[in-house]
């Protein structure tokens, strides 16, 4: 059976990148897979979380999730850290994989910055809790942001090293699913730096939850630069920012940036900001809405995920009862 997983951190304000490059596509596959999707607190602890902010971020992303169309009786919807089978299974897989491997990623590299020493080893062992994530479940499909892939491909090597090294074909190599023309949303302030929770400028992204007027002002003062719009994609190569605005408006229009460009082709930037900002608050603004109305009832959001974790434990617990025993340990 097709088992789609894919997970979320916890780190701060859901923002538009996170809606057109995960959140929309896991609408989009609900009903064609069994899903489970995952807020993953234990991965936000790689870096320092403020415990309080934890906490609510945890709920807040529940409340997005759901507000975003996900219905969380067709779906499974959980925290991480409620299913202990990620952090077991995390670490026989810290057994498995190799440091090589792990020198490897990029994003370690990007996260842990220049201060690499006093980066946490659970933010090097990352990838290693991801391949848990979706292998404590064997998923098999893993819609991911092309930030994501070079993890997945990690998880995929894990599950072959571990098939070979037991001599056994238990887990499945799950395939990256990458849709859409959004897979990378890039920040507002600089069109080469993904958009991103932990980015310190609020200006840099679109939260899920911002008012109309903040989503007009955050458009109307991103970075573009002084040409008008080309009239075909081929044109925007040299030109980050504005090929950002235009890719933005293409994936909450479901066109292309090439349609995009024929439409407004001559136009300044300051025109097509305005028919930018109709469209994102025409998708953002119900959402956040709902996600307000959501978060003023956490005991259901809480009860969603602790019934969510009930049944992600259910089909993990005798997947990692097997792989115990076939690693040699005793369980239960
Ligand atoms: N800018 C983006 N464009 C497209 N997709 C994105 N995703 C995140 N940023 C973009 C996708 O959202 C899903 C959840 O991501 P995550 O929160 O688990 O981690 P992340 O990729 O590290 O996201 P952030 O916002 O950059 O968080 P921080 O700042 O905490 O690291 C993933 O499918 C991701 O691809």
């Amino acid at each position: 059976m097709n088992r789609v997983f894919s997970g979320i951190q916890p780190t701060g304000d859901l923002h538009l990148g996170n809606y057109l490059g995960a959140l929309r596509n896991w609408v989009r596959m609900q009903h064609e897979y069994s899903c489970l999707y995952c807020v993953v607190d234990l991965h936000a602890i790689t870096m320092w979380q403020e415990p309080d902010a934890l906490r609510h971020n945890t709920l807040e992303v529940t409340a997005g999730l759901i507000a975003s169309g996900l219905d969380p009786k067709s779906n499974i919807i959980f925290n991480q850290s409620r299913v202990p089978a990620h952090a077991e299974l995390a670490w026989i897989f810290n057994c498995v994989a190799r440091l090589g491997w792990l020198n490897r990623m990029t994003q370690f590299k990007d996260k842990a910055g220049k201060n690499r020493e006093n980066a946490s080893v659970g933010l090097y062992a990352y990838p290693n809790l991801m391949a848990a994530d979706i292998l404590a479940y064997k998923a098999t499909h893993v819609p991911v942001g092309e930030d994501q892939k070079q993890h997945l491909e990690l998880a995929r090597d894990i599950a072959q090293k571990f098939n070979n090294d037991y001599g056994v074909n238990y887990f499945p190599l799950p395939e990256p699913v990458i849709q859409g023309p959004a897979t990378r949303v890039m920040s507002l302030r600089d069109g080469t730096k993904k958009m991103s929770k932990s980015d310190p400028s609020e200006a840099s992204r679109i939260n899920m939850t911002d008012s109309a007027d903040d989503i007009a002002q955050k458009i109307r003062r991103a970075k573009t630069d002084p040409d008008a719009l080309p009239d075909s994609a081929n044109d925007l190569e040299t030109r980050p920012e504005a090929a950002n605005l235009i890719g933005i408006y293409a994936a909450l229009s479901d066109m292309n940036s090439d349609e995009v460009c024929k439409k407004f082709a001559g136009a300044q930037f300051s025109a097509f900001k305005e028919a930018l900002t109709e469209r994102a608050v025409s998708v953002l603004a119900p959402i956040g809405a709902e996600m307000a109305r959501l978060l003023e009832n956490q005991d259901y959001l809480d009860q969603v995920l602790i019934e969510g974790a009930a049944r992600a434990g259910a089909i993990a617990e005798p997947i990692l009862h097997e792989t115990f025993r076939i690693v040699g340990l005793r369980r239960g």
